[in-house]
């Protein structure tokens, strides 16, 4: 198995100029003929021309016109040499057949509930035809599909529809062109029995957009949704960014079967379909969210992504990265920004964080990989809701943070302006922003090549003499695999001082490194600060500082890093209470609550008598009870860091304590507050008419998170209450919170409202997958026989991806299972990589990442998920990608 290395890039030898395909789709095999106009780099080359090619039966190889003879190429399981092509520009024919039908990888062709699709990012492609499978190779396609008509009414493919017809036979055919240069990843081909929701955009220079969404006909009505988001992301990048489609039409395809959320293929984005459907009764405010923001970030990747692509996959966060960004910045402006930046946050520790501490820890722009797959990093990886490169968007937002708003326009318009229609690297969107802007950004290039997450210590003191307020950083960047050492990184940290008196105080200069800076803004004191933190350690001193201030550092967190202050807990509760800037105010809460968790987690394990911190309580009260803040921001205010997060920043991590301290402190406060929880559910419950808008998703996020703490007390009148709730319910997610909140506790009623919802529901395999995932990740002790008997129900399928993430990912989902001490967690999931790498290695490494860690926990644990892996190590045949994570697991 062979690693890949940036250092190693070299320029294509070979560039394609057009690339004209036909495919002749049919029910045993489908053949792909192909012809490329080939040319050299350089005058002269006689090097040879290697094309990729997996699982292709070679038919027929003509240059020029002419069949090639078996001594003039060589041909194996992954690539088709010709030895000596033709000087100058040539044709290059090949007819390959393939078998789309028993494709369950799901990357090439591939059929999904009987019609045909594509998936080519990363390297799928290959899959598909003989080709220079890597993103530089830019041309311009044209692609005809030929298919019966009555099977496969509907035929798409990227750019313009510019011919179609009947053939003998029961047979059609569609010839799409695409008129801008793309590289293969983002050719697509649909072919099947859809229908499409139609409308239209009108772009700012008055272009007539038509935009589909095509799904099978019984799921348009679904739809709505998604049109809504793609019109409004259409609006954004107008207005935000200036960024205009550039095509008279615009098609999206819901698909049933799908490895991740969605792909930006132009002009032919192909979706997971629980990315894009959604109706009041079937999905909740988070999958409507959800849709919103994968719908912008297809979209905006037309741009960022498309137009301007990766020069190779390193690259990747070039596009990822930047286009995550803007779709947070979308959903953002679409609802509330503190509350995105809440989820986002947690995204990054939740998924980002863990991998840096792990096996898999790469910088932004890895070195190498065996299988690129395996580096589209976060959620994505265990859920088509997210598209992954956290830290890549983190470090966009950095950018921002410290050009401001303006500036990183600037910057944009002339990376759009120098790299229109190219394959570009990261150094050259880094370049883009300086030279826009005449910035000086120091080292900040090493956000791409240093691995692992910066600590930032900070402490602090107050000079009431000279009327001064310190803050002294010192940064430490953990070592990594391959990366022992490390060197400072360039953090910017937004930082802002808090009165006693609740407000913040105006800045005006700061003193750093021997000089006095001016931190007014057209001339103006300001509120928050961005300090240019760039040293191992460093001070910087604000002066006029009449009273002691409580500092608010990390502001909207500046930057991806762990901080650490010498903040005293009443300090952290006086920031709860007044920070101007909400996300630091939520971050308080989330500090003191990590703090009690830890130890609690101590006292558990010495096997004291747990006591809930009654400061804790109160400041839970304050926040639950006052009616001036968003609804939406008290429900995130009043959420516990996940056991994950507890479980990172201990040296040992003990999922059992963690559960159960964590399990503790939601008993205590739903004991404590209980009154209050209850009129907080009665004062939210749902008017009839379900909306898409933040004041009623606020209601019902802080109604049913008071539900979920409710329901953690194994008490009749709060069952009578959530099934009361369960059953009044008018949409999905109030519905679905009842029985989150009923299935925390064993017993009768759990197990027929359990029953009565999939009896409800069983037509929508959607809403069945949440049932899955619901019962998946429950903590009642020894679940596992459950979940391996939900493996042989009607509504589970090993080959749907999102199946396996609901109910084998839903698994990992509980601690506590999952890590359950007699390795019967870790069997089964070992016994599911097994299976799942036979039929789709995307998937299986999806879910062998979770032994990827197992040198954090204790011995016994240890050794049970070494077991696993080794066993795993030992299958033969393993495909790249579980080999991979598994191969640099055990190292
Ligand atoms: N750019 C898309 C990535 C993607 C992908 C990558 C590897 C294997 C399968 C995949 N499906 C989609 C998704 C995106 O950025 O939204
Ligand atoms: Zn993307």
């Amino acid at each position: 198995l062979k690693e890949i290395f940036l250092k190693d890039y070299k320029q294509p030898d070979y560039f394609f100029d057009t690339v004209d395909l036909k495919f002749t789709l049919s029910e045993e095999k489908t053949i792909v003929f192909s012809k490329i106009v080939v040319y050299p780099r350089l005058e002269g080359c006689s090097a040879p021309l290697v094309l990729d090619g997996i699982d292709l039966k070679l038919i027929s190889l003509k240059v020029n016109g002419d069949e090639l003879k078996v001594d003039d190429f060589h041909h194996d399981a992954r690539h088709l040499t010709l030895s000596a092509p033709p000087s100058g520009k040539f044709t290059l024919e090949t007819v390959t057949e393939i078998s789309p039908q028993t494709n369950t990888s799901l990357e090439g062709l591939y059929k999904s509930s009987g019609n045909f699709c594509t998936q080519c990012e990363a390297q799928g492609f290959r899959k598909i035809t003989f080709f220079q499978d890597r993103p530089d190779i830019m041309a311009k396609y044209t692609c005809r599909i030929e298919a019966d008509k009555s099977l496969y009414p509907v035929l798409l493919s990227n750019g313009n529809l510019i011919e179609q017809g009947e053939i003998e036979g029961g047979k059609h055919f569609a010839v799409w062109e695409d008129p801008f240069v793309k590289p293969c990843y983002l050719f697509a081909l649909v072919a099947g029995k859809l229908e499409s929701r139609d409308d239209t955009f009108i772009t700012r220079s008055g272009r007539k957009v038509l935009l589909r969404i095509w799904t099978p006909v019984e799921d348009l009505p679904k739809t709505a949704h998604a049109m809504y988001s793609l019109k409004a992301a259409m609006k954004w990048d107008e207005d935000v960014f200036g960024l205009e489609y550039d095509l008279d039409l615009f098609n999206i395809v819901a698909v049933s079967d799908f490895n991740m959320g969605a792909m930006e293929n132009k002009s032919l984005n192909i979706f997971n379909s629980e990315v894009v459907l959604a109706s009041p009764e079937t999905a909740t405010d988070a999958d409507y969210a959800t849709i919103l923001g994968v719908i912008g970030h297809e979209y905006f990747h037309n741009w960022t992504g498309n137009r301007v692509t990766c020069r190779d996959w390193f690259q990747l966060s070039l596009k990822e990265g930047l286009t995550v960004f803007r779709d947070q910045e979308f959903s953002s402006d679409m609802g509330s920004r503190t509350v995105k930046r809440i989820a986002d946050v947690t995204g990054v520790r939740t998924y980002q964080f863990p991998e840096d501490m792990g096996p898999m820890a790469h910088p932004v722009r890895p070195h190498s990989y065996i299988k690129m797959d395996n580096f589209y990093t976060g959620k994505c990886r265990i859920s088509p809701s997210c598209i992954g490169h956290d830290i890549g968007a983190e470090v966009v937002r950095m950018y921002k943070t410290l050009l401001g708003a303006p500036g990183f326009r600037k910057g944009m318009d002339l990376y759009f302006k120098r790299h229109d229609g190219q394959a570009v690297t990261c150094e050259d969107f880094y370049s883009a922003m300086r030279d826009a802007n005449d910035a000086d950004f120091f080292n900040f290039l090493l956000w791409y090549s240093q691995a692992g997450t910066p600590c930032l210590k900070v402490v602090t003191a107050y000079d009431a003499q000279a009327k001064s307020y310190s803050l002294k950083f010192s940064q430490v960047v953990p070592p990594t695999p391959g990366q022992p050492v490390k060197e400072p990184m360039f953090i910017p940290v937004a930082v802002g001082l808090v009165g006693p008196n609740g407000k913040d105080i105006p800045l005006s200069s700061v003193y750093h490194d021997g000089k006095l800076e001016t931190i007014t803004k057209d001339g103006q004191p300001v509120n928050t600060t961005v300090l240019r933190v760039t040293k191992k350690e460093e001070e910087f001193v604000f002066s006029d500082i009449r009273e002691c201030p409580v500092p608010s550092i990390l502001r909207g967190y500046s930057a991806p890093i762990r901080l650490d202050s010498d903040l005293t807990d009443a300090d952290l509760y006086f920031l709860l209470a007044n920070d101007s800037d909400e996300f630091n105010r939520w971050e308080a809460g989330q500090v003191l609550a990590r703090k009690l968790m830890l130890s609690l987690v101590s006292d558990f394990q010495k096997n004291e008598k747990l006591v809930l911190n009654p400061q804790f309580l109160l400041g839970v009260k304050s926040i639950l009870c006052d009616s001036s803040l968003d609804k939406e921001f008290v429900a995130k205010a009043i959420t516990l860091p996940g056991e994950g997060e507890i479980m990172d920043i201990m040296e040992i991590a003990d999922p059992d304590a963690v559960h159960a301290v964590r399990t503790f402190i939601r008993k205590q406060l739903a004991t404590e507050l209980r009154d209050e929880f209850l009129n907080t559910v009665k004062n939210n419950r749902s008017s009839e008419q379900y909306e898409f808008n933040h004041t009623n998703m606020a209601r019902r996020a802080l109604k049913n998170i008071a539900l979920a703490y409710l329901g953690s007390l194994e008490d009749e009148e709060i069952t009578e209450l959530a099934l009361h709730e369960y059953k009044t319910a008018t949409n999905m997610t109030d519905q679905f919170a009842s029985l989150a909140a009923l299935d925390q506790n064993p017993g009768k009623t759990r197990d027929e409202v359990l029953a009565d919802f999939y009896d409800k529901w069983q037509h929508d395999f959607l809403v069945v997958n949440k049932w899955l995932s619901l019962q998946a990740s429950s903590n009642i002790p020894g679940n596992i026989e459950n979940v391996r008997k939900l493996l042989n129900h009607p509504a589970f399928d090993i080959r749907n991806p999102n199946k396996v993430y609901s109910l084998i990912g839903g698994f990992c989902g509980s601690r506590v299972n999952l890590h359950a001490k007699d390795g019967s967690g870790y069997k089964f999931m070992g016994e599911m990589v097994l299976q799942l790498d036979k039929l789709n290695p995307q998937v299986a490494s999806s879910m062998v990442t979770v032994f990827s860690r197992w040198k954090r926990y204790d011995e016994t644990r240890q050794n049970l998920a070494k077991a696993q892996l080794e066993m795993i190590m030992a299958e033969n045949g393993l495909s790249e990608n579980v080999f991979e994570i598994v191969s640099k697991s055990l190292a």
